[in-house]
């Protein structure tokens, strides 16, 4: 589907999400696949900066700073919140082939410190997002609830940072299976129910969620929560703007997102009896 803004504002509205979105062509897909791999490569003997690479592509990979400002991405979350986008996060979920790795069902915005839901995700498959590799699943209409109760689990192969679940009853039968084609995006709420399943398949299953709000947003964080400033104006200063990445893989931005993390850990484990690095 093409990135039509009155088809999103309105679906959205309704379903708490849009899918598939046409962002990237597949072989502008596969070239960022390839430069993300490269990176994993470069950095895989340094546990913690494959963390970061993973938790900060678009701080430290100039490919993926121009993804998140894409005129189609940034047309697509425009639709929902208007035209001043703040990048509030980047990460990559990777479900390596044949894995059991997972996603309970969660809402987003659960344990972020964000005191408002001015939020979306788009999330860009960069493989096969299928049924059989672990595609997300979503329940329509579900974004229409407040919060809902969760509970931590901290299981063995859950992705989330707390094993966080839904602690209430999720209709698994209305789930609607969200496949894309590298190079396609869906777009949800951050109020939606969702998971998703192991990748049985035999290639990594690679998706990079993409979390832009409105600058009006403040985190129990503080203003020294790092985000980018994407399109429009900020006119509220609750946060510290950076720029992106001047090159692939600075020390120097490793340093930062590093730091940034540590704050942003505090809020997402706060109240939990463990923490996950
Ligand atoms: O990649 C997945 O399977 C889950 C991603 C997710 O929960 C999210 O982007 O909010």
């Amino acid at each position: 589907m093409n990135v039509s803004t009155p088809t999103i504002t309105a679906d959205y509205a309704r379903d708490g999400y849009v899918f598939p979105l046409d962002i990237l062509s597949p072989a502008e897909a596969a070239e960022l696949r390839a430069d993300l791999e490269a990176a994993e490569d470069a950095v895989r003997a340094d546990k913690q900066h494959l963390r970061l690479l993973r938790g900060y592509p678009a701080r430290l990979l100039p490919s993926f700073a121009r993804l998140v400002r894409h005129p189609k991405m940034i047309a697509a979350a425009s639709a929902v919140l208007g035209p001043d986008l703040i990048l509030w996060g980047s990460g990559l979920f990777i479900k390596e082939a044949n894995t059991p790795s997972f996603v309970s069902w969660h809402q987003d915005l659960t344990y972020w410190g964000l005191d408002q839901a001015d939020e979306v995700t788009l999330w860009v498959a960069l493989s096969p997002a299928t049924v059989e590799s672990g595609c997300m699943r979503f329940i329509p209409g579900s974004h229409g609830r407040n919060i809902v109760p969760h509970a931590d689990s901290f299981a063995d192969n859950n992705l989330l940072t707390r094993g966080q679940e839904i602690a209430v009853e999720v209709d698994e039968s209305d789930a609607i299976d969200v496949v894309l084609q590298p190079g396609q995006a869906s777009i949800h709420h951050g109020h939606l129910f969702h998971a998703s399943g192991p990748n049985g398949s035999a290639d990594r299953r690679i998706g990079a969620a993409i979390r832009y709000i409105v600058p009006a947003m403040k985190s129990t964080a503080g203003p020294e929560t790092e985000v980018s400033l994407i399109s429009g104006e900020d006119r509220h200063g609750n946060f510290r703007l950076m720029p992106p990445p001047a090159t692939r893989l600075d020390p120097a931005d490793f340093a930062a997102v590093a730091a940034d993390a540590e704050r942003r850990d505090a809020v997402l484990y706060a109240g939990a009896k463990a923490a996950r690095r």
